[in-house]
């Protein structure tokens, strides 16, 4: 039940100042269930636009990537956008890459059953650095795919080093779509990430109730508020946890006490200008190729090549 990677990041991000818990550990299954409410939400726009511009430009995509390539997934295949990648692009196999085994195999399983003749061949891994794929796959030309903007939660330097890990796993001559979520208006962005029905919130707030869970903690989460703010020098959405009066918790056997006021920084999520979006890829190892974006570029899928 007790991750030790869980318990030391929350120790060690509760001491630091100021207090932040990196944004993987939102993904327990309750924190898995309300990020699948918050894709349909009205005001979460990046699911929505970006599942369309795969099911418009999946011809487009592929006559650019060219067919029966191994799809590589990072990150848990997402219900609604692979099957429109897939159909395009009509894959020689499709290997989704997870350190969630129950997600992954879940969602393989309906893969396999909507694409009878694909091989699927889930990986449960760390894909944050070079892995081996499956042998199946070894003399395959890949085409990674990484939407979501999930590449958003990390700062540039990270963000670098993933891309060349996922270089690496691909080997020559892959190539790599990426979703990358555009720098937009605060009063679009904000909302995304606060939203009406408060299910933003009820997703930052169970990352304390997960502590509670797993650490032997006793934290009082309603004494703890959701906030959403944009970062403009960084150009980035973060996610807060703001102490509403003054607060004294322990976690496996240690004290901590935050001010009123005060908070723990859950989440970054980065947004991408065209320019700065390319520049990312470079640094990381690809060259892109294409681009596809909606009519109010709201959201880019980005073809790149190694
Ligand atoms: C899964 C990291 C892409 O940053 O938009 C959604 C996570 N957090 N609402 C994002 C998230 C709050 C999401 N990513």
């Amino acid at each position: 039940m007790t991750d030790p990677a869980f318990r030391a990041d929350v120790l060690a991000g509760l001491r630091a100042d100021p207090p932040a818990i990196p944004a993987r550990w939102f993904y327990d299954r309750r924190g898995s269930e309300l990020f699948e409410r918050i894709t349909d939400l009205p005001e979460y726009y990046p699911t929505r636009v970006e599942t369309a511009l795969l099911a418009e430009y999946g011809p487009a995509i592929a006559e650019a990537a060219g067919r029966g390539r191994a799809v590589i997934e990072f990150g848990s295949g997402s219900s609604a956008k692979t099957p429109h990648l897939l159909r395009a692009v009509a894959p020689a196999a499709y290997v989704p890459i997870d350190i969630s085994g129950d997600f992954l195999r879940d969602s393989a399983a309906a893969l396999g059953r909507d694409f009878p003749g694909l091989a699927v061949l889930p990986l449960e891994a760390d894909f944050t650095r070079p892995l081996a794929l499956p042998a199946e796959v070894a003399d395959l030309p890949r085409l990674g795919f990484f939407p979501g903007s999930t590449i958003g939660n990390l700062d540039a330097a990270a963000a670098v080093d993933l891309l060349r890990a996922m270089a690496g796993t691909l080997g020559d001559g892959a190539m790599l779509l990426i979703g990358m979520d555009r720098v937009k208006s605060p009063a679009i962005l904000i909302p995304a990430y606060d939203d009406a029905a408060g299910v933003t919130a009820a997703f930052n707030l169970n990352l304390l109730h997960r502590i509670n869970r797993e650490l032997e903690a006793d934290v009082p989460v309603d004494a703890f508020a959701h906030e959403a703010r944009w970062n403009d020098a960084a150009a980035r959405i973060e996610m807060h946890l703001v102490a509403r009066r003054d607060v004294a918790f322990t976690v496996a056997g240690q004290d901590f006490r935050i001010a009123e006021g005060g908070g723990i920084h859950t989440e970054n999520s980065h947004k991408y200008g065209a320019r700065d979006a390319r520049l990312l890829l470079r640094a990381g190892g690809w060259t892109p190729v294409t681009e596809w974006t909606d009519a109010a570029d709201q959201f880019a899928l980005i073809l790149a090549e190694a």
